[in-house]
């Protein structure tokens, strides 16, 4: 049966959708946004790496806050248990439905409400598509503050409740720096109004933090303010080869003092990732074969500038002998091009078979060590172990990929990798968020007064626990 699927969670005591439940959202919403049957809700069910689904027999499609405070006081009223969704693109499981939830879906809440060109303010709903934002904002030579692969399907109501990092955090740092306000609905159907577009506010808590990076725990996000930064008049993409982790650190190193205010991303790629997007995707890399690999990127106002800084930064490396090979581009097609290699490596890896998947935060120092570990423990019983991800922000993305998922292998890696970045006082989640995958690893980042604090923020907010059950906390 659904409901006895897993054995270390049992559904809550929350009400089945019924007949008079569903007649009360097709009276609000029409017939349309309330899809009802298995197939319709099939999609909604499954996450984009296909590792959990959900039996959930009703999605909603509200296209305010208006429909959404109606939705979840009725809700919370009948104690039908509710999952947030935007685009589905989350890596923990929290998108999707666990039992029976009733999946709320932003889709239809996308429009972008103002662009403010001179303080560069957006304000749009929580439904809108990143790369869409993006497009729009660039009309006006603005830029987002955030990129990530899952730019054409990701909802910016998504990003900010997972507080997405992404590829060029390094330069414009975390949404809970960039979200001026926001506007979320309790889950007693309260519509907070936190949507200021001031950049100056210490009246009182910052209470909009609570909703940025909380997964739809402690409420739905459907509008937003978001600072956005100027768009680069000048780009500079370049993809280095490099013989030992210890030269991507050198280099690293020499990024930040040589590349300075411009350096916009210095993302990580080794070996075996690179042959996931060349295998799998057919992608040409640019280099010959090396170890590492680093994309280095600037973003600036001033070409020549620009390219003198860049220039002169790859003659140091290469000169030293930190960096062995190594190409540089500002032509539009080619920086895409060297962009995809890192872009692609998460759907690339799906072909392998079953990925194990780990998103951790590492002195940088150590922060390969743990890949290497991995190969040393599980060596050929797995597919692939391999690192890319962010050096900038201190943020590796571990995968170990097997043909399918075993307990033995299960064993093998947890809990000691917890446990190894718990050592290290890292994160046992850097970006991606806790989900449904990982509440019972938390302890391994936060103490149990950190955690009972949050349990106690929850029980405010949402004292009937309808929102995102069986997720984040433990
Ligand atoms: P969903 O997956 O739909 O939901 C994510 C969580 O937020 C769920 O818990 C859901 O319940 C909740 N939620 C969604 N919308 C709302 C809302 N309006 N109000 C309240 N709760 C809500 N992440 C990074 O941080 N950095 C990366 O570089 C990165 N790259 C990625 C690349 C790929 C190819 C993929 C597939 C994913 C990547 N991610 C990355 C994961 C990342 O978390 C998501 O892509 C994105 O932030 C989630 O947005 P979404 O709209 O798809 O949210
Ligand atoms: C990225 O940086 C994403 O590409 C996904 O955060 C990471 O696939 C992953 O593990
Ligand atoms: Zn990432």
């Amino acid at each position: 049966l659904p409901q006895d699927r897993y054995s270390h969670v049992k559904r809550g005591n929350f009400a089945t959708v019924e007949h008079n439940h569903l007649k009360f959202f097709r009276d609000l919403l029409g017939e349309n946004r309330v899809l009802a049957n298995s197939s319709d809700c099939q999609a909604y069910n499954v996450d984009w790496i296909r590792s959990v689904r959900g039996y959930s027999q009703c999605v909603l499609k509200p296209k305010t806050a208006q429909e959404v405070s109606e939705i979840l006081a009725f809700c919370d009223k009948h104690r039908l248990a509710v999952c947030p969704q935007g685009g589905n693109t989350g890596l923990v499981g929290g998108s999707v439905a666990v039992f029976d939830e009733i999946i709320v879906n932003t889709a239809l809440m996308n429009k972008i409400l103002s662009i403010d060109e001179i303080s560069g303010v957006l304000v749009c709903e929580a439904g809108c598509v990143l790369e869409t934002l993006e497009d729009q904002l660039a009309e006006k030579d603005l830029m987002m503050p955030l990129d990530l692969g899952a730019k054409g399907s990701c909802h910016i109501g998504g990003n900010i409740s997972t507080n997405a990092g992404g590829l060029r955090l390094l330069r414009y740092g975390n949404l809970h720096g960039s979200v001026l306000g926001l506007e979320a609905v309790k889950a007693n159907g309260e519509i907070m109004d936190l949507l200021s577009t001031l950049k100056k506010d210490n009246t009182g808590f910052h209470l909009k933090h609570l909703f940025i990076g909380s997964e739809g725990t402690l409420g739905i996000v459907t509008k937003v303010a978001i600072q956005c930064p100027p768009k680069p008049k000048a780009l500079n993409v370049s993809f280095l080869g490099l013989q030992s982790f210890e030269n991507v650190l050198e280099t690293f190193k020499l990024a930040r003092k040589e590349l300075g205010e411009i350096l916009s991303s210095f993302e990580l790629i080794d070996a075996l990732s690179l042959d996931v997007v060349t295998g799998y995707h057919g992608l040409k890399s640019p280099i010959t074969d090396y170890p590492f690999y680093v994309l280095v990127e600037t973003q600036g106002s001033n070409v020549a500038h620009d390219e003198d800084k860049m220039n002169k930064f790859l003659e140091m490396a290469m000169k030293t002998g930190v960096v062995e090979d190594g190409t540089v581009t500002n032509e539009d097609s080619k920086m895409k091009a060297i962009w995809a290699l890192r872009e692609r490596i998460t759907d690339g890896l799906l072909y392998d078979g079953y990925v194990f998947k780990y998103d951790l935060s590492l002195p940088i120092k150590q922060f390969y060590g743990i890949v290497t570990e991995f190969r040393e423990r599980i060596g050929k019983d797995a597919v692939r172990i391999c690192g890319y991800g962010h050096v900038g922000d201190g943020n590796i993305h571990l995968n170990i990929s097997v043909k399918e998922f075993t307990q033995d292998i299960l064993k093998r890696i947890e809990p000691f990798v917890y446990e190894h970045t718990s050592q290290l006082r890292g994160s046992v989640s850097a970006e991606h968020g806790i989900g449904f995958r990982k509440p019972k690893y938390m302890h391994y980042s936060k103490t149990e007064s950190a955690i009972n604090l949050m349990k106690d923020i929850k029980r405010i907010m949402d004292p009937n626990g309808i929102l995102n059950p069986y997720k984040v906390l433990p």
